[in-house]
């Protein structure tokens, strides 16, 4: 995609945060309530016990250490353990556009850009808040965009396919610039009672531009090449959905939230990315040694030491494959954007870095980018 760049990058973060030791404490009494509340019937064999979470198991298992959400008391609650987010009226920007815009801000500002320069909107997520109006419509709407604006959902993949549908589009002229959003309120979307998966993911939301470089204002990273592939998979799935109300029986089920089997996911993953990268690197010709930095999807640390491990040839050095997890938890689509936001700025013009998403879908894409002079 010569003559393309990702030109400004911006970050929301949530005020309110929960640290494992909290989150595990919630967990925990929602276990003892259930266990107290079922005695007689565990005592009996015809209901399961609960057991625990563990601190211990969150950070070996996951490298996570806290997360951000947009409801710490409402997830912290052993009663409700569900963010509680108020409904608002149709006249008030709706919470997931909000989060966007706040992010898309800053992104403009990054790449010295207003909303006349830019004619298209993509949001790019795993869950949004309605089923339309579109959510890039409103966010188009607020920032004063004139042109257009529609929604993407590959799942954690969401970020890297909108980062290649919006580099199409400027490259084919159909567009100066587009603005990229990827809102993830993904504690809407957890099972706060499965001990599985509790304490995976947190809230955020990220944005980019993408642009021709020869249009970049203040620097920035040339698009060099996008590589996208899914498979299917039933290892991560959210049954929620509109036919819902179809099959009333089914309402409210464990499936209508995030369910995974981690270890599946895990060991196809993994491989599947490293080849894909290493596939991406010699189709450009670029060696896995002359890469600066990895952003990659910030999903579980051990898979990620493993990917790095596989296309570097060697343990990665910690500031070549940034890691968020620990602060942000797995944030879907947003999480390689977030370690791109916080770790590109010290590379200088000419450094080849390398982005990269997967998650459900399956569904990974893999962008080649070098540092542009400012
Ligand atoms: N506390 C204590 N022990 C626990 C806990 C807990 N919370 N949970 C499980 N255990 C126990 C298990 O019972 C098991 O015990 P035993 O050995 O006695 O059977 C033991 O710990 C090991 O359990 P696991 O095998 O499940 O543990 P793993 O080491 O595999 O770790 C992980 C689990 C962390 C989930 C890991 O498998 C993983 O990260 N896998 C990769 C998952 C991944 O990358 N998924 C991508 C999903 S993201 C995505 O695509 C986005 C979807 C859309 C966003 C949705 C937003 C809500």
């Amino acid at each position: 995609m010569p003559g393309l760049a990702l030109t400004g990058t911006g970050l929301y973060t949530p005020e309110q945060s929960i640290s494992n030791d909290e989150l595990v404490a919630s967990f925990n009494e929602y276990v003892r309530r259930h266990n107290e509340a079922n005695h007689a019937a565990i005592a009996e064999g015809t209901v399961a016990a609960l057991a625990p979470s563990s601190t211990e198991f969150i950070v070996k298992a996951s490298g996570i250490k806290q997360r951000y959400v947009m409801d710490k008391a409402g997830v912290l609650d052993p009663e409700t353990m569900c963010p509680r987010i108020p409904e608002r009226s149709n006249d008030q920007v709706s919470v997931l556009a909000e989060i966007a815009v706040a992010a898309a801000r800053q992104a403009m500002a990054h790449a010295g850009r207003d909303a006349s320069d830019i004619d298209g909107v993509l949001v790019g997520a795993s869950n949004m808040q309605r089923a339309y109006p579109a959510m890039a419509v409103e966010v188009q709407d607020a920032l004063g965009i004139d042109g257009f604006g529609f929604d993407m959902n590959v799942a954690c993949s969401s970020a890297t396919f909108a980062l290649q549908a919006a580099a199409d589009m400027v490259a084919s002229g159909h567009a100066r610039a587009i603005l990229v959003c990827n809102p993830e309120i993904c504690s809407g979307h957890l099972n706060f009672r499965d001990r599985d998966s509790h304490f995976i993911f947190g809230d955020v939301a990220t944005a980019f531009i993408v642009e021709q470089a020869s249009t970049a204002r203040n620097g920035g990273w040339e698009i060099v090449s996008t590589k996208l592939k899914t498979k299917f998979s039933n290892n991560i799935r959210n049954n929620f959905g509109f036919l819902n109300r179809t099959a009333p029986q089914s309402i409210g089920k464990a499936d209508k939230l995030f369910v995974q089997e981690g270890r599946k996911v895990f060991k196809d993953v993994v491989p599947m990315v490293s080849e894909m990268i290493l596939a991406h690197l010699a189709e450009n010709g670029i060696e896995a040694a002359h890469l600066k930095r990895i952003w990659l999807h910030q999903a579980n640390q051990g898979m990620n030491d493993m990917i790095a491990r596989r296309v570097l040839g060697r343990d990665p050095a910690p500031e070549e494959a940034p890691n968020i997890l620990n602060e942000y938890a797995n944030t879907s689509s947003a999480g390689s954007v977030i370690a791109f936001h916080k770790y590109n700025d010290d590379l200088g013009a000419g450094d080849l870095g390398l982005l990269c998403s997967f998650g459900a879908g399956y569904s990974v894409g893999s962008v080649i980018l070098r540092k542009l002079a400012r």
